[in-house]
């Protein structure tokens, strides 16, 4: 059988790291803060890499220590000062996150600590990670593939449980699993092509009785597709959505924005205009992470500056998710039903009649006359909050209403599979026509293979993979 010949090093599965080697960098050893930059109780330093059990051996002095073990020791710098009390646990390159022997260091978290760990390391030898590149290296020493490096990412920003959730799975190889079945499968296909089975004579009458080639050609297709239309629900799902808050100037806006944050954020003032720019903010509600954003009040521009605030204001409206549209029932409307029809629909958008404190006004025409759902509170004493929130996350379900997708198929995945498809539609209608040779067929199954080997490690796409872990933190 000439199989592995004919399916080549990508197919058969290639060296990764060998196919890497061009960059040259991989041997270095990387250290990074994988904790956020600022004052905490605690930071973690990772370093990982060939240099790391002598960096254990100077900076904790001591020849002996087990895996996976915790200690507690001094953090002794080249110039044998102590630099912080550090918790540290190495990790052997076999059963470490990158592959390669690695060290975590937890620290206090004062970044004064933090920046001269970082340049003892690096008088030792270590370099700075560039973003992903721990998790690059996982990858090129076979820990991972790609669509679980992906998955990563996802895990890492998903706003919800449902998005946590199906990044797992792909971070456990369930994507994987998937693609590694149909690799089986065309394998077998090729496998049959190349030992010359004669499909041709007798294909147009076989492929009306199904036969196994064409009906597994026929339930890849199937497959793919089906996966493929996945793309849209997985790519909002992991989409963070924006709420933002617009109104007149003076209704409460950044006061509301500020309670739902439960922190000081936002300046306000009893003067109208206070809010210029545009501010955002994560906000936590209804289990999901939101982008809350505060707008500059809607008016007749004073001066140019305000202007260009108000453009943004009305930029916003158009791509929120969902609107609070913030009034202040006290005094009159000046933006009418009409105005906000033409921004957004009904259904994204919130009333919210803020500052009940004050008592309710007058009933008001454009809360009567409009579909929009009204609510009562009061930024300044909390009245009502629980209830907007509440409102806002029925809303966020009503507008993400619909199937959750089994699998994270994201914008590569699919191009890919359009690519694979596009392949096994022209083998299988040669196959009906009868007119191709076995040669032809085995090449575009050839190909299929390795293009769907893409999906999960491509051999020999640097850019590719710049792309992928770019978008990670450092010291991920
Ligand atoms: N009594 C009362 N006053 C409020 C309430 N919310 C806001 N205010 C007051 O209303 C004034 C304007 O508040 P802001 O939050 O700055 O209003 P804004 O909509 O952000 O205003 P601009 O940024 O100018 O568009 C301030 O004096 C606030 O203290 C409320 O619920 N009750
Ligand atoms: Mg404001």
């Amino acid at each position: 059988m000439r199989r592995s010949a004919a399916l080549g090093p990508e197919v058969a599965g290639g060296n990764r790291v060998a196919a890497f080697r061009v960059s040259g960098s991989h041997r270095d050893t990387l250290m990074a803060l994988a904790t956020p930059y600022g004052i905490a109780a605690m930071a973690k330093l990772r370093v990982s890499g060939p240099r790391t059990r002598e960096l254990i051996q100077t900076i904790f002095r001591r020849r002996d220590w087990q895996a996976r073990h915790v200690y507690f020791s001094p953090f002794w710098d080249r110039n044998g000062k102590t630099l912080d009390e550090v918790c540290w646990f190495f990790f052997e390159g076999a059963r470490s996150y990158t592959g390669e022997d690695s060290l975590e260091i937890d620290a206090h978290g004062n970044p004064l600590i933090i920046r001269r760990m970082l340049e003892d390391l690096e008088g030792r030898g270590c370099r700075l990670a560039e973003p992903g590149e721990f998790t690059r290296r996982a990858f090129l020493n076979h820990k991972i593939d790609l669509c679980q490096a992906e998955a990563v990412l996802d895990l890492i920003h998903a706003p919800s449980d449902e998005a946590l959730a199906l990044a797992s799975e792909q971070l456990s190889g369930h994507l994987s699993r998937r693609i590694s079945d149909w690799r089986d499968r065309l394998l077998g296909l090729l496998a049959s092509v190349e030992l010359g089975i004669d499909f041709s004579s007798e294909a147009e009458e076989e492929a009306n009785a199904g036969p196994p080639i064409g009906a597994t050609i026929e339930a890849l297709l199937q497959e793919m597709g089906e996966l493929r239309a996945m793309q849209g629900a997985a790519e909002r799902l992991k989409r963070v959505l924006k709420i933002v808050l617009v109104g007149e100037p003076n209704a409460g806006k950044s006061s509301l924005f500020n309670r739902l944050l439960r922190q000081e954020r936002a300046l306000v003032d009893a003067g109208a205009g206070t809010t210029r720019d545009f501010i955002g903010a994560n906000w936590i509600c209804a289990g999901q992470i939101l982008e809350l954003i505060d707008t500059a009040g809607l008016r007749d521009p004073e001066n140019d500056l305000e202007r260009q605030g108000i453009e943004r204001s009305l930029a916003l409206l158009e791509k929120a998710d969902l609107v609070l549209w913030v009034v202040d029932p006290q005094e009159p409307e000046r933006i009418s039903v009409q105005d906000l029809s033409s921004h957004i629909a009904p259904k994204r958008l919130i009333r919210v009649e803020n500052k009940c404190d004050l008592g309710r006004g007058k009933p008001s025409a454009q809360a009567e006359e409009s579909a929009w759902e009204t609510l009562s509170v009061s930024a300044k004493t909390g009245e009502g909050i629980g209830a907007l929130e509440r409102k806002v996350a029925e809303k966020i379900q009503s507008l993400t209403l619909g199937s959750v997708p089994s699998y994270g198929i994201n914008e590569r995945h699919a191009g890919i599979l359009r690519r694979v498809e596009g392949l096994l539609v022209r083998t299988r209608d040669s196959l009906r026509a009868s007119g191709l040779a076995a040669e032809c067929l085995a090449s575009d199954l050839r190909l299929a293979l390795e293009i769907l080997g893409e999906m999960i490690g491509p051999y020999d796409q640097e850019a590719l993979l710049d792309r992928l872990f770019s978008q990670f933190c450092i010291g991920k």
